[in-house]
């Protein structure tokens, strides 16, 4: 079954709880990136947005820390209601263990990002433990950036490896999942589609519309009802 994560730093800020009215009936898990200017040059969203947002929504909140210490933010996240606290793969390697045991004994589950010039060897030590595996098709940081069809092999691998060894964590793809990429991303293995301004919130205003034109492109280019 696949599942669709909306990232929420794409949605119209000026409509966020009428936005979450609609994704509580529709999405699966709500995407909230969290940068700190320094892993990547932008800033987004907080643990404090998703403290804002846990009382209007009962959905699984994926946390996406693009920051450099990572480490800093569990707490806080754990606090605020966080599902899902998933760093990037590139900065935890100093205490990757211990990062997943705080984020597991905090009752949350433990994700992890790539991006997309990290190879999936890289996580390889832990991969056992992984809640979530999150493949960057677009190097992270900004949205409406085009897909990276090298992530394709990566999705492939991944799902391999799941296979093969009964894993237990989702494939998840971040960046770019719109009409030109499904298709291929779906094919490769992906499980959790993140979708964000190309996939949902620039087809219509209206939040619910929206929707309805993606899942139809999602149908006419997998044959899956969403
Ligand atoms: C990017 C961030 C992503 C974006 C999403 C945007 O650094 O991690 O979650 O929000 O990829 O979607 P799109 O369709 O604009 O690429
Ligand atoms: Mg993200």
């Amino acid at each position: 079954m696949v599942k669709f994560s909306p990232s929420l730093m794409c949605m119209d800020i000026l409509r966020v709880k009428e936005t979450l009215d609609v994704l509580n009936r529709r999405a699966n898990l709500l995407h909230v990136d969290i940068m700190d200017g320094h892993f990547v040059k932008n800033i987004t969203l907080s643990p404090d947005f998703v403290k804002g947002i846990r009382p209007a929504t009962d959905l699984e909140i994926d946390c996406h820390l693009m920051v450099t210490d990572p480490a800093d933010y569990v707490e806080a996240l754990a606090k605020a209601g966080a599902t899902y606290i998933c760093p990037q793969a590139e900065t935890i390697n100093s205490q990757a263990f211990r990062i997943i045991n705080q984020i597991k004994s905090l009752g949350c589950k433990f994700g992890v990002v790539l991006n997309p010039a990290t190879p999936l060897d890289y996580i390889k030590e832990y991969i056992h433990k992984v809640d979530k595996i999150t493949i960057m098709s677009v190097d992270p940081g900004f949205a409406g950036q085009p897909f990276i069809p090298e992530m394709l092999h990566k999705v492939r691998e991944a799902k391999r490896l799941k296979d093969e060894n009964g894993y237990g964590y989702l494939i998840e793809i971040d960046g770019s999942c719109n009409e030109r990429t499904f298709k291929d991303m779906y094919e490769a293995g992906v499980e959790v589609f993140i979708v964000g301004s190309s996939g949902l919130f620039n087809l219509d205003h209206d939040v619910d519309r929206a929707w309805d034109k993606m899942a139809a492109t999602f149908k006419e280019k997998t044959g899956v009802e969403i």
